[in-house]
């Protein structure tokens, strides 16, 4: 398996060099939105700690984000009046990864509308910035 690239897109997300949507933050995870959502309030959860994916992710910083990506599924399915959450996460290109720092999809889903293909189509900035905002709020709620 090819090395951590420290210049990845979420690497400089998570240096600050590169704007988010943020959702939630603690300081071993962040969560933020996809902009290329297959669903509205699709978020993405990662460690900070440089990790490709779960194939070279410590075990603690692993569980961590699965804690962290719980938290955003229960404040999604009351921000986005979900019916259901689904839960993805890629490894390697020939598992479907195209950004190497390790993430965990939370995709909010309504019955009977189906996903749209992954990185289909740019979300508008005023669309994400409400849904970041409505899922930040949610959140802090508890
Ligand atoms: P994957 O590596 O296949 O698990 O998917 C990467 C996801 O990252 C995909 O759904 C699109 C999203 N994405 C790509 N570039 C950016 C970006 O610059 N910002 C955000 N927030 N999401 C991105």
């Amino acid at each position: 398996m090819p090395s951590y690239d420290p210049n990845n897109i979420f690497a400089k997300i998570l240096r600050g060099e590169l704007p988010c949507y943020k959702v939630y933050e603690d300081d071993k995870a962040l969560a933020f939105l996809d902009i290329m959502p297959r669903a509205p309030g699709h978020t993405l959860v990662l460690p900070k700690a440089p990790a490709r994916n779960i194939l070279d992710v410590p075990a603690a910083d692993l569980a961590h984000v699965a804690t962290v990506a719980q938290k955003i599924a229960k404040a999604a399915m009351t921000a986005f009046a979900a019916d259901g959450i689904t839960v993805q996460q890629f490894n390697e290109g020939a598992g479907g990864q195209v950004v190497f720092h390790l993430h965990v999809h939370v995709i909010p889903r309504k019955a009977g509308q189906p996903m749209k293909p992954p990185a289909a189509e740019k979300e508008k900035p005023e669309v994400l910035a409400e849904q970041a905002r409505t899922l930040a709020a949610a959140l802090a709620a508890g």
